[in-house]
């Protein structure tokens, strides 16, 4: 009986080729290994500017992106993106504007967990009242694990130079370290009344003497004056080339 030669059975299913299959995943796989190492390297230069409401976080950061200041109205949302700043050459740097508003706080906590660098803005011009705000805003910051134990630059920036009657950085310098003094000093009383017996250290740290920028040991800290209208931002562009 003559024999019949077989047929080879024809594929039941493109995707059993293995050849197509790995061509598959890593076409998937590419892009996302590519979106993560990019994300990581954005953390790495990742600037957090924050602050009390009004004094010109968003005017910075407009400045920055594009180049001019738009009219603002208060910020409710976190604004972030990554760009190579105007005025400055290189490489993108990711930039986060986190509204002045006391309900954003533990987005504020997150976003300056992992930042490189930290901008916190004022009104040169409302000195006494932003002094306390910001106090109370930079001891959160600075007493938060994350940015306690790094060295994070930090730039206090006292804006609107430009209008008459702005603060000196050495006189909110001088009014931040007092309000920071009152809320070291609050805040310890209340731990000591809570029956926690939990080491403070940094800016939460109350070694017997007033309180300084200079006693900090994990950050260094910069006061300069600034204006985002200006424009005069030379102190913000120094930070920034402090990140690469
Ligand atoms: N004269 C002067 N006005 C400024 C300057 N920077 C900002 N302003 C004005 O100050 C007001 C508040 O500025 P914003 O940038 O919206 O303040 P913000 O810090 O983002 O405030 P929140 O989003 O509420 O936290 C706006 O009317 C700005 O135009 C400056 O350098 N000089
Ligand atoms: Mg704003």
């Amino acid at each position: 009986m003559p024999t019949v030669p077989s047929i080879p059975a024809p594929p039941s299913s493109a995707a059993y080729d293995p050849t197509l299959l790995l061509t598959v995943i890593l076409s998937l796989l590419i892009p996302v290994l590519y979106l993560f190492r990019s994300s990581k390297k954005s953390s790495s230069r990742k600037l957090v500017i924050f602050g009390p409401v009004g004094g010109g976080k968003s005017a910075i950061y407009h400045r920055l992106r594009f180049g001019r200041v738009v009219p603002t109205v208060s910020s409710m949302t976190v604004t972030s993106a990554t760009f190579v700043p105007n005025g400055l050459e290189g490489k993108p740097m990711h930039i986060v504007d986190v509204p002045g508003s006391g309900r954003l706080r533990a987005q504020l906590l997150e976003q300056v967990s992992d930042a490189s660098a930290l901008l916190c803005v004022l009104d040169g011009t409302q000195l006494s009242a932003q002094a306390r705000e910001a106090a109370g805003i930079l001891f959160e910051v600075l007493s938060h694990e994350p940015v306690a134990r790094r060295k994070l630059p930090l730039l206090v920036a006292v804006n609107k130079v430009d209008s008459p009657g702005a603060a000196t950085p050495t006189a909110a310098r001088k009014a931040i370290e007092q309000e920071v003094q009152r809320v070291r000093l609050a805040r310890t009383t209340l731990s000591d009344t809570s029956g926690r017996d939990k080491k403070l250290s940094g800016i939460a740290e109350d070694d017997g003497r007033p309180f300084s920028f200079d006693h900090l040991e994990t950050n260094t800290v910069v006061f300069a004056a600034i204006s985002a209208t200006k424009p005069e931002l030379s102190a913000v562009h120094s930070l920034l080339k402090r990140l690469g």
